[in-house]
């Protein structure tokens, strides 16, 4: 199904590069089913050759031996650097690793975004639905790894369901699919008081409505999660009656999932605050899950990384949805205060590492590959929007292909045996260790760009779009909200 692109190592001009990932990522709107996610199989998935795993082996380099001047033995010659090196099979891990991992980006993630203090308005931002495909296109184009782009259906969708059309032919123009469909169910007047858990069931009718068009535009395109994100809540204590609203909230998400095709999934996400400043009527994973086992077999719940107090211990949250078969997806961003959206592993990278691990470890466990959608959910208003999305998947990929060799069969007898510290070291041992070279030789054997940010530096595209969205953007057009 995919030819292998072995010899097309070097990477001189877009249209080469494109012309490869088309290749590897057809678009395929005549498949039946909601495949996009794990479409990419090891059979016929475009491995890399042995002879290219074996190659590439940090092993067989010489440790660098320095003179140690600052020690008192001035003869001494200690590896002053302790680095971790991997051996051959590590390189093979990551390599295995990286087939599979995939990452959505979030078209307002190119939008020009702000604070509710102000916009800060970048010449070169997108504008349209289309131009965030083609910035997504880009991403994809240069990283290989971000075949989905997530649509919030009133930013992008502005026809509603008949916007479906327009993004077949963006997604055939960019080469890049449409993802998770996101409804907007809290920016419209009506929902001051809530969506599913308003008083009035006019408003929750509308709320249903809403949803049932995010699902008929999702089975249209194709695309197999909806995300459910609710600003409900509310802001003073005695002002709502908080049980009455959960039982709201369980009728809509039932009456929504029935509307589900097969195949397709309703993603629950939780946070704990904001807009909501007293109660939010999905504030944590217990609620999020309880209401999705009430909404039906297909409702999983969505993990914002995001959306947790400061000291949550998110991998435990993970490693128990996984194993009650619940966990759906991730929106990662990074949070030092409270929602900051920040990059990926800006903050804590360690966290981001234990949360792969997590999943990594239970798939050893079990033998299965959790089907998780990987979502990225930023929207930086200071940092060049597509550099940043493109720093932030190569971030993940770093972090998940250091998850790769933590050695299970070691770190489960470490377990069993109470070997604290050993146990410990085999997580801290694939932390530490440098992972870049070999994703660089993972891409350069896709014919990807070893580099994908220098790349697109070099590629001409940001001089190009600020050129022709300058003057848009002077407006301070926007199509986020
Ligand atoms: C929320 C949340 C949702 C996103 C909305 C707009 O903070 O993270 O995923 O869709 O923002
Ligand atoms: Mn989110
Ligand atoms: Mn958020």
């Amino acid at each position: 199904m995919f030819s292998p692109l072995i010899g097309a190592r070097t990477f001189s001009t877009a249209t080469t590069a494109m012309a490869s990932l088309w290749t590897f990522f057809p678009l395929d709107y005549g498949d039946p089913g909601f495949s996009i996610g794990p479409k990419i199989s090891p059979s016929d998935s475009f491995g890399p050759s042995k002879p290219l795993w074996t190659a590439f082996c940090n092993a067989k380099r010489p440790i660098p031996q320095k003179k140690c001047v600052t020690s008192l033995r001035k003869d001494c010659n200690l590896r002053c650097q302790r680095e971790v090196r991997m051996d051959a099979s590590q390189a093979e891990k990551i390599f295995e690793a990286l087939e599979f991992f995939r990452i959505e980006v979030p078209s307002w993630g190119f939008a020009n975004t702000g604070t509710r203090f102000g916009k800060f308005i970048q010449p070169a931002a997108a504008t349209t639905t289309e131009e965030k495909f083609s910035d997504a296109g880009q991403v994809h184009l240069l990283t290989g790894v971000c075949p989905t782009v997530a649509l919030h259906v009133l930013w992008d969708c502005p026809r509603g369901v008949e916007s479906a059309h327009d993004i077949r032919k963006f997604a055939e123009r960019y080469r890049v699919l449409a993802g998770s469909i996101n409804p907007n169910l809290f920016q419209d007047q009506e929902y001051k008081y809530g969506s599913f858990g308003n008083p009035d069931p006019a408003v929750r009718q509308r709320a249903f409505e809403h949803t049932k068009d995010s699902i008929e535009i999702a089975r249209r395109l194709h695309s197999r999660d909806i995300s459910m994100w609710f600003a409900d809540g509310s802001s003073y204590p005695g002002t709502a009656n908080i049980r009455q609203r959960k039982t709201w909230f369980k009728e809509v998400l039932k009456a929504s999932h029935a509307e589900l095709a097969s195949g397709q999934r309703l993603l629950i996400e939780y946070k704990p605050f904001e807009p909501a400043f007293y109660h939010t009527d999905i504030a944590d994973w217990g609620m999020a899950l309880l209401l999705a086992r009430a909404a039906g077999p297909q409702a999983k719940v969505l993990v914002d990384t995001g959306h947790h107090y400061a000291a949550q211990n998110i991998e435990q949250i993970v490693a128990w949805l996984l194993s009650e078969d619940m966990l759906g997806g991730f929106h990662f961003n990074d949070r030092r205060y409270a929602d900051d959206d920040l990059t990926i592993g800006s903050i804590d990278p360690y966290q981001v590492f234990r949360i792969f691990h997590e999943i990594r470890y239970f798939e050893w466990e079990t033998g299965k590959r959790a089907d998780i959608a990987y979502m990225i959910d930023q929207s930086h208003n200071l940092k060049g929007k597509i550099e940043e999305t493109i720093q932030t998947v190569t971030r993940a990929q770093q972090l998940f292909a250091k998850s790769a060799l933590v050695n299970h069969e070691e770190l489960s007898r470490g377990q069993n045996n109470c070997d604290l510290i050993g146990a410990e070291s085999l997580l801290q041992d694939a932390f530490n260790i440098d992972v870049r070279p070999a994703i660089e030789e993972w891409r350069d054997s896709k014919g990807l760009p070893r580099d994908p940010l220098k790349a697109f530096l070099q590629s001409g595209y940001i001089e190009r779009i600020t050129k022709e969205r300058a003057a848009r953007n002077s407006q301070s057009v926007t199509s986020y909200a």
